[in-house]
Order: structure tokens, then sequence, then C-alpha cells
């Protein structure tokens, strides 16, 4: 796909002071680097971001990250640093914990992790041993690979044991969960999904838990924002640790978090994260996590999460008027899972994702429960609201993103039809700027 390419595009994108600033002195110091944040910033704005676990930043967020704080080594803790000159890194990091624990009213973070995975892996080695049992939902169902999937350190170091969903309701069978975990006494059990539209019952989690001994970890990388806000239960007070990203809904920088209610486990998992299995943070987005909670805590955030919902819910409610078939019937929060199978039997994720990229909108393909395709064609679409929200569309708007989807689908991605969409498009996100 073609967008209006290098300095020209940035002009015309509408970005911020500081991001046109950036883009006018690489272009003299590095053209080539400047030529392609350029084009990704054009082809931010003139397509339809839809890929769940994406959001779009505010100026500030990302200014953030481009600051002097990259310079510096912090190994340790605020307090117990191995370099000298790291007081205001102290204060940073002691700032983005106490938003944290505010924003999720909860008693210790660590906003070290450099991503989702490795606040998995810290947390899987605070709460286990190798060797021993983790219970949670396979990736092909929804879960995430650091939850257990084979080549990734949770499959090769510990016991997996697998929980499925309901083959009819597609959803979480609570009962079904509480049979497997008594028969496989796991240590921990994981809750928390990339490709669930329901909502999760923590509580029942944790009666589950409680009753064969193990520990609760709730990742809540996907509703991390909905969860802050009310929008989603919290995990607190049931989960024993949870684990989350800090750019989806959450709308922060990239990276991950750790967050307990517990004194003894807030010190093993400090100590699994530094030195256990990372080295100097990353100061400078640590001091992004911090502006993106400061953003979180204000009431704009909350009425920006239940817009998120209720464009999910429209934007369901929408396909399903159009022959499509919304794995578990429809969502209860950020995103959705699209069978396409009933719209057209030949139909696969990956023609579907690769036709509505020519067209400006962009998602990815994933598999439905009990997918008959390979992961990488699959029979379904994921699709998430996170980041079109931000932009400002509104319910208003789903029924014409619907539409849009329809068509290039309906076309098999006919390149006329996509041309034609993608024109559409790139008008209509002309309303709807980027955040600057
Ligand atoms: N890769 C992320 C997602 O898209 O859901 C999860 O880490």
């Amino acid at each position: 796909m073609d967008f209006e390419s290098s300095s020209d595009s940035a002009q015309s994108t509408e970005l911020d002071h500081l991001s046109l600033s950036l883009i006018a002195m690489l272009t003299s110091a590095d053209p080539d680097v400047a030529r392609i944040i350029a084009d990704e910033a054009a082809r931010q704005s003139q397509t339809l971001e839809l890929i769940a676990s994406e959001n779009h930043v505010s100026a500030a967020v990302m200014h953030t990250m481009g600051s002097w704080l990259t310079n510096k080594y912090a190994e340790g803790y605020p307090g117990k640093r191995y370099y000298g000159g790291c007081q205001y890194h102290d204060q940073i990091e002691n700032l983005a914990i106490d938003r944290a624990k505010k924003l999720f009213s909860c008693q210790f973070a660590n906003v070290q992790p450099h991503c989702g995975a490795n606040a998995n892996i810290a947390a899987f080695m605070a709460l286990m041993n190798p060797g021993d049992t983790v219970l949670s939902l396979p990736i092909k169902s929804g879960g995430h690979l650091s939850h257990g999937l084979k080549p990734n350190f949770s499959g090769t170091f510990y016991k997996v044991v697998d929980y499925g969903l309901d083959p009819v309701t597609e959803r979480l069978d609570y009962d079904e969960i509480e049979k497997i975990a008594i028969a496989s006494n796991p240590k921990v059990i994981i809750c928390g999904y990339s490709a669930y539209s329901r909502a999760i019952d923590f509580a029942r989690f944790r009666a589950i838990a409680d009753k064969v001994g193990a520990y609760l970890m709730a990742d809540i990388a996907h509703i991390a924002g909905l969860c802050a806000t009310g929008v989603h239960s919290s995990p607190f007070p049931h989960a024993h640790v949870v684990t989350t990203t800090t750019h989806k809904t959450l709308r922060g920088p990239r990276g991950g978090m750790i967050l307990c209610n517990d004194a003894e486990i807030a010190v093993k998992l400090d100590r699994k994260v530094f030195p256990g299995s990372q080295g100097g943070p990353l100061m400078h987005v640590i001091a992004s996590k911090a502006v993106a909670f400061g953003e979180a805590l204000e009431p704009s955030f909350a009425l920006y999460c239940e817009r998120v919902v209720r464009n999910a819910r429209e934007l369901a409610a929408q396909l399903t008027n159009r022959g499509y078939r919304l794995c578990t019937g429809g969502t209860d929060n950020h995103l959705m899972l699209v069978d396409l199978r009933p719209r057209d039997s030949e139909l696969t994720g990956a023609d579907a994702e690769k036709w509505l990229e020519t067209a400006g909108i962009i998602c990815n393909k994933n598999g439905i429960p009990n997918d008959p395709r390979p992961p990488m064609v699959t029979s379904g679409l994921r699709l998430g609201t996170p980041a079109i929200t931000t932009r400002g569309l509104r319910e208003v708007h789903m029924p014409q993103l619907a539409q849009w989807l329809d068509t290039v689908m309906g076309s098999k991605g006919d390149a006329s039809v996509c041309r034609t969409v993608r024109g559409e498009i790139r008008t209509f996100c002309r309303q709807f700027p980027l955040p600057h």
C-alpha cells in the first residue's frame, strides 16, 4: 500500500509540533530513518487500526520516551542502585510505582518489565520452581504464548496443563476448570487472555485456586485500562499476582508491569525482575509509563474505556447483521473474534487481513476455537476498538466501519473495490487525527 511519502506525508499528517521537529532534525541527521518514520506516521494516520492489542499514545507519552533518561543505567531499585547519578531516576520510578498502585488500588508495583512476556517470566520464577505445574488456556483457544506454549520459556521449563473453552458457548467453563485443577494440582493458575471477548470472573478463579492451594495469576494485558477504570471488574483482591502490558487498553508506552498485594511475594517478584531476568531498566520508558498512568487517572480515561466497549458492542452487532458469526455471540470488552465461515465458507483470516490492509483497515487473522485451519491461515479475524476510539470514532461510525469490512471481504479483495474503500477511509481519517 503506498502512502503520501516521506516528509510530505509527515507535513500532511497533522503530527504534533515535536514530531515534526524530530522528523525535520532527522531529515538532516539521518534522512533514511527520517523517511521511514514519516512514512509510518502517514500509514497510521491514513488507516484505521483494529488490532485489539494496539493503541495510539498521546504526544506526551510518546515524547517522554525520547528524553535524556535513555542515557542512564539504573540497575537496582529506587534508593538501591548499582550506579551513581540516579537521583532523578529514583524519583521517576517512584512516581510511576505510586501512580500504578493508585490506578489499580494495590500495594506493590514493579514497573521495570520490558514487556508483558518479561513480566510473566518474573512472575513464574517468583511463584514456581522449574518443573512445577501451571494451569492455563492454550494459545489456540485465546491464551498467550507466555502462558505455556511449548517453544516459549513457560512451556520449556514448567509442566503445562491446559483448560479449554466450552465447545458450545465458547466461554470459560468454570466447573470444568475446577475439575481439571483438582486433577492436576497446579502451583499456578493463569487467567487473562489475548483473544477472549467475555468478562473474566476473577472471584471464581480465586475460589478454584484456593480449593487446590494454587496461586492465581491474572495477566490483564489486554483489559488493563478497562480494569483500572472499573469498566471490567478488578483482578484485586482475588489474584495473588497481576501482570500486564502498558500499551494496550492502558494506552501507555510499550512495556510491562507486575502488581500485587502481598509483601513477601512482592520481594520475590522484584528479585526475579532484577537481577533474575533483566538488567538495566528502560528509564525513559518508565518515565513514559508514569505519564500514561497519570493520564489514566484522569476521569476522561474512564469515559474513553466506556466508549471502547460501546464501540466494540456496536461493531459486533453490525457484523452480526451482515452475516458474520461472533465467537461467544458477542463481546463484553474491547475485542471480538469473528468467525468468517458463515459469511463465506472459503474466506480465510489470512486473505481477509491482506485485503483489508490494502483497503486501509489494519487487523489480524486469528484462529477461532477448534479452528480447522492452521495458525497462519485461520478462519477468523480478531478486531478491537481501543485505537479507533482514541482517534474519536464513536458508535455512530460503526455501521460504516462494518460496511467497509464487509464490502472488502465480500468482493474477495477485488483491486478496484479495495482502491475505492481505501480512498474513502483516507478521507474519513482526516476527521480523526492521531493524538497531538
Ligand atoms: N501479541 C499480543 C496480542 O496481540 O494480543 C499479546 O502479547
